[in-house]
């Protein structure tokens, strides 16, 4: 059986709306050329609360009904905070020629052709129901503060993913006896798989997060489709698989990957997917550790006309100036998008005015004593010195004054050369 899997669309903000809409619609095609028999969407399908006349709405609500003229099409309930509760009723009303099932509670859903969805009334069913092509286990999106109401807050986290591993080996049951029928099986969901990777490369370890893979194998499913993590990405397990698709745009600086969907084939006893790029937009990233490197931009230049480009850089204040933004822009101006980011980096110690623009070492010590207040010559002499000597002989030397000088201490003939100038050089020299 042939799936299509899309996830965190991320529908509403006006700024990602054509990136968004171009990827979608390209997915939809894709599914539809390939004869997708079922599409999943895991999560996340809009952005945040979004009005019913924003074109986002309308936008998102066009390409859903358009895909559910294709084929049977579920929902799943992302991230409260982008899928606030209720968001997806509506969807219900958006079927096509075939039906749109939101899957906004635990439950399992069967999809039974001429009959429809059928959806189980408990957490799952007892018998798999007659007629079923393709059983779906569906886990929306877990409300951790009404875990962390029953067990409190320290504990919530780590309870959630007990629950969670009870709950899908409990869906496990269900599956075997499905599969043992003929009918293939699918896990939905939308959260974070212990050890993931985020889009921008950030690992995700530690026990806080709702699954882990051994806890998803659990439930036997042929197939678990995730959504959350905007990175594609898959784990495989005797035939089985779990993957995220990731988003289906680019929708922030630093996500290197390729963006696209999923177009799954199912048996009772496995799957395996094909991973259909879409056409996101290209994102330039030119970073530099000092001032921007005009060469490396130019050279860039080529390669920016009709992407988004980000151009960062840092720069002690002093060189502020000789940053030339004006120039940058020339360069990418065929950019469709251009962010310039250039960090200063305070200075913590004290400036000597008119420091940099004096043009030798010597000139700037000689400089920087006369703010002090100190005597500089001495200070220039050694300069000189320990820019004409090798550090071996400069390190035998300074051990052989010290030798000397103790001795000398000792006769109380000790030569005080400027003691107050000497300290500072120790502190300030280097930084100067
Ligand atoms: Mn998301």
């Amino acid at each position: 059986m042939r799936i299509a899997h899309l996830s965190d669309l991320h529908f509403g903000d006006p700024k990602t709306l054509a990136e968004v809409e171009r990827c979608t619609a390209f997915a939809i095609d894709a599914a539809v050329d390939a004869g997708a028999e079922l599409a999943v969407i895991s999560g996340d399908s809009t952005d945040h609360a979004i009005d019913v006349h924003s074109p986002s709405f309308v936008s998102v609500a066009r390409l859903v009904h358009r895909l559910a003229d294709h084929c049977p099409v579920l929902m799943l309930q992302g991230t409260f905070s982008h899928e606030p509760p209720g968001t997806l009723d509506v969807f219900r009303l958006l079927g096509g020629r075939f039906p749109v099932h939101v899957a906004d509670r635990i439950h399992q859903a069967a999809w039974c052709g001429t009959q429809g969805w059928v959806a189980s009334a408990a957490w799952r069913f007892d018998d798999v129901p007659a007629g079923t092509q393709v059983l779906l286990s569906c886990v929306p999106t877990v409300n951790k503060a009404t875990v962390a109401a029953a067990v409190g807050a320290n504990a919530a986290a780590e309870a959630v993913g007990q629950q969670l591993a009870a709950l899908l080996a409990g869906f496990g049951e269900v599956n075997r006896r499905a599969a043992g029928g003929g009918v293939p099986t699918i896990g939905v969901s939308h959260g974070t798989v212990s050890g993931c990777v985020t889009e921008h490369g950030v690992p995700m370890a530690g026990l806080d997060h709702e699954f882990t893979t051994g806890s998803l194998f659990a439930a036997q499913a042929s197939a678990f489709m995730l959504g959350h993590i905007h990175k594609h990405q898959a784990w495989h397990q005797d035939g089985r698989v779990i993957a995220y698709p990731g988003s289906i745009g680019r929708l922030h600086y630093g996500e290197e990957d390729a963006k696209g969907c999923l177009l799954w084939d199912l048996s009772p006893h496995g799957a395996s997917f094909r991973f259909i790029e879409a056409p996101s937009r290209r994102m330039l990233h030119l970073t530099f550790s000092g001032r921007p490197d005009m060469d490396a931009i130019r050279a860039a230049a080529a390669d920016a006309a009709g992407a988004f480009v980000r151009v960062r850089w840092q720069i002690a204040e002093e060189e502020r100036a000789s940053v030339h933004r004006d120039e940058i822009e020339r360069l990418l101006a065929g950019a469709a998008e251009l962010r310039l980011e250039g960090r200063v980096v305070p200075l913590l110690r004290a400036r000597s005015a008119g420091i940099s623009a004096v043009p030798t070492l010597a000139d700037k010590l000689r400089r920087w004593a006369e703010l002090a207040g100190v005597d500089g010559d001495p200070l220039v002499e050694r300069l000189a010195w320990l820019q004409a000597n090798p550090a071996e002989q400069i390190a035998r030397t300074i051990l052989d004054d010290l030798e000397r000088s103790a001795v000398q201490a000792a006769e109380g003939a000790l030569q005080d050369t400027t003691p107050q100038a000497a300290d500072l050089m120790t502190t300030d020299l280097f930084s100067v």
